[in-house]
């Protein structure tokens, strides 16, 4: 594995999903990666992925370097062959560059700006962090995936089940007042297409996502009619793909609560958080014996645990 930023980047995920679980059983390794550095950049906010791959790292022996750099650096000029006579102070050939000198491996975080479809499709950020700097680049949630929540998702339904016959997962979009990411959804689908799981996404018309990624998974606009007989129910709200980054409608009947739970086979209900409350899922399906959100939180940190062995290894 040269960088991890999707699926796409890993031999073999079935393996990876095995090497996450037994790092969980077994964390601990100081000597594995000593004196090494791990640079971690957020353009963007983040509790889960900060945290957890800073354990992460640590459990391994390495040491993790955090620039909040949206924050503390200076700001980073992407265009080539500008004349930087505006606010940007640095471009990206240096800032990176200099990463390039000072870490073994770097993670970046960077959201889309969801105006470009184009551009955000093209993961410009991600993609100059992993040219300048020379370095393995670990995603920590890219324009247009989230590879380590992914990874952590696997971890999280593998653990919850032990038969023979494939789970029945279901994607389902639900409302929210801000426009967000396509990455959370776009990321899970591609990854439980590699997993031995029978996938259905669910989400009112317009919210269809890229055919990259979504291309051969069943959608059903009915939502009951998708919950039905579902194992694992992963709850999330995106923007929509082909009117790029709008709000297309905030139909509370989506929001997830008994009344949609009552239609599964009893499902675990997924959420990557941070979650809100009342609106993308009920109170009384977060605080019920059904969501395992915070063990899919905990298991980021062998998802992540997982990744930085192989590229520090
Ligand atoms: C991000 C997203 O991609 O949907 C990060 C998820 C890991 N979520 C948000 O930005 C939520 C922001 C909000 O105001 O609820």
């Amino acid at each position: 594995m040269k960088n991890f930023t999707s699926v796409k980047d890993v031999e073999d995920p079935v393996a990876l999903v095995q090497k996450a679980l037994a790092l969980k059983a077994n964390p601990f390794n100081p000597d594995f990666a000593r004196g090494k550095k791990v640079g971690l950049i957020f353009l963007n906010p983040s509790l889960r992925t900060r945290l957890s791959s800073q354990i992460a790292v640590q459990n391994l022996g390495a040491e993790a370097i955090v620039l909040d750099i949206g924050k503390d650096g200076w700001a980073l000029e992407f265009e080539d062959g500008v004349k930087m006579n505006g606010s940007k102070a640095e471009h990206i050939k240096e800032a990176a560059g200099v990463m390039g000198q000072y870490f073994d491996v770097l993670g970046v975080r960077t959201f889309p700006e969801l105006k470009d479809r184009e551009l955000d499709y093209s993961e410009q950020l991600l993609n100059a962090f992993i040219k300048y700097s020379g370095l393995p680049v670990v995603s920590l949630e890219s324009a247009t995936l989230h590879p380590l929540q992914s990874l952590a998702d696997w971890m999280t339904i593998a653990e919850h089940w032990d038969k023979k016959e494939r789970p029945k997962v279901v994607l389902t979009w639900a409302p929210h007042v801000k426009a967000l990411p396509q990455a959370v959804p776009n990321s899970f689908v591609e990854w439980m297409k590699a997993a031995p799981v029978d996938l259905t996404i669910t989400h009112p018309e317009g919210y269809e996502l890229a055919g990259q990624f979504a291309e051969s998974v069943p959608v059903e606009y009915n939502q009951a009619r998708a919950l039905e007989g579902a194992d694992f129910v992963y709850v999330k709200n995106w923007s929509s793909y082909h009117q790029y980054g709008q709000i297309l409608n905030q139909d509370e009947s989506w929001s997830f609560g008994s009344e949609q739970l009552a239609l599964t086979n009893n499902a675990k209900v997924m959420h990557c958080l941070p979650v809100r409350r009342g609106l993308v899922i009920k109170d009384e399906i977060l605080d019920g014996p059904n969501a395992i959100h915070l063990q899919q939180a905990k298991n980021r940190i062998y998802s992540a645990q997982a990744v930085f062995a192989e590229l520090l290894g």
